[in-house]
């Protein structure tokens, strides 16, 4: 008998999380660490116990689902499998929840059929890796990976409240961060299943993604600082204004990309206007600027760009423009051996593949400074994703999940 995932049992999970954090007008927002979150994480926690595994948290945070009485991380080399349950404002129910629940599948089926494995299967959900409520993303991935240093040590939120107290109530513990490093050599291997969130392989007519490379990324915080006055009797010859400022130095992000093609994409998605008075120049704007590509070289010099950009607009603009890195992400590739078995996983299941890069970043990027990485994409329908519509059929997510499976068994 082949052994194979549970797809009722995925598919009925998937749903119940999509009902975690739902926003009023659809859609999900489960930042990291907000009450949403904990929701999900006190959820996983429950299904992986009725599963009869055995979860835990770690001081980042991080969600740790393992098979009872194995060996793990300290005995000898784990082939870790997970995601991220967090997700961005108002976003899809699909990124990082699907690869975390086929992860969970996968290892419930291992349990069940007490299947040995050269390689014991741990399962993580790792904490924050979107940043969108405490803005370093890969925060759990990163903590895992030994990655403090690339860390603020006293993380806070947007507006300035620190993450000791929500790390707390999940579990974890800010001034232990050094007991959720995993020692070296202590990840044989590591597989991330998710949706692509682009149109590859949709329009391609693929179900399977086997990713090669995941982008590099720079997420950068500005913060633009002028005068405030009154709209109706402050000279505009007089204005010291942030908010004209502010929309200089979107377009300078956009045209690093678009017109000067430095870098693949440039994205200003967060904005704040302070105070955001309809009759009053604003005081200050704040907002992030995410470059990415491929190529460390690019990323590089798209990041001295948006320098001299800022720096020129602060002149012109008579304001003081400041900005700092929030989250660097350095482009990887996957390791071919691990490709090689998810291709001939979806070759067993007679599932059409396709070799593609991950314009989205993933935890899998940070873990690939301690082990060999692999990632499993599926489609995702329209190729939308961090927005309400993002979708996946039912028996792509089953494929996915069962390519894992067989992913997982090949290790
Ligand atoms: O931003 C990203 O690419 C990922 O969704 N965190
Ligand atoms: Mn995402
Ligand atoms: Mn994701």
């Amino acid at each position: 008998m082949t052994l194979d995932i549970n797809a009722r049992r995925l598919l009925d999970r998937v749903e119940a999380f999509g009902g975690i954090g739902r926003d009023p007008g659809g859609g999900i927002s489960r930042a990291g660490f907000g009450a949403a979150d904990l929701e999900a994480r006190e959820r996983l926690h429950e299904e992986a116990r009725l599963g009869g595994l055995d979860s835990a948290v770690d001081a980042a945070g991080n969600v740790i689902v393992r098979r009872p009485g194995r060996p793990g991380p300290a005995d000898r080399p784990v082939l870790l499998i997970g995601s991220h349950l967090d997700t961005v404002a108002n976003g899809g129910r699909l990124d990082g929840a699907y690869g975390v629940l086929a992860g969970l599948d996968v290892m419930q089926t291992l349990a069940e059929h007490r299947v040995e494995l050269a390689r014991e299967p741990v399962l993580v959900a790792f904490a924050n890796e979107e940043g969108a409520l405490f803005p370093q993303p890969f925060w759990g991935s990163k903590v895992l990976a030994g990655a403090l240093d690339s860390l603020p040590a006293d993380p806070r939120d947007h507006e300035g409240r620190s993450l000791r107290g929500p790390l707390a109530r999940a579990g974890g513990d800010l001034a232990a961060l050094g007991t959720a490093v995993w020692p070296a050599g202590s990840v044989a291997a590591y597989l991330e299943l998710h949706v692509e969130q682009g149109p590859v392989l949709e329009s391609g007519g693929h179900t399977i993604g086997v990713v090669d490379s995941i982008t590099g990324r720079t997420q950068f915080a500005v913060e633009i600082r002028g005068a405030a006055g009154h709209a109706g009797t402050t000279p505009m010859e007089l204005r010291r204004d942030p908010v004209t400022a502010a929309a200089r130095v979107v377009l300078a992000a956009e045209e690093i990309a678009r017109e000067r093609r430095l870098c693949r994409v440039a994205t200003v998605g967060w904005l704040e206007v302070q105070p955001n008075s309809a009759n009053t120049i604003a005081d200050g704007v704040r907002l992030t600027v995410d470059l990415r590509d491929s190529d460390p070289v690019n990323l590089e010099l798209a990041e001295k760009a948006l320098r001299t950009s800022l720096a020129t607009l602060a002149h012109e603009s008579n304001v003081s423009i400041t900005v700092r890195v929030d989250a660097r992400a350095a482009p990887v590739h996957t390791d071919p051996a691990l490709r090689a078995a998810i291709t001939a996983s979806a070759d067993e299941l007679g599932l059409s593949h396709l070799v593609l890069p991950s314009g989205a970043g993933h935890d899998a990027q940070i873990v690939a400074g301690i082990a060999p990485i692999g990632m499993i994409f599926v489609p995702s329908a329209g190729g939308v994703s961090h927005v309400p519509e993002e979708d996946t059929a039912d028996a792509d997510l089953v494929a996915g999940a069962r390519v894992l499976l067989r992913t997982v068994l090949r290790l």
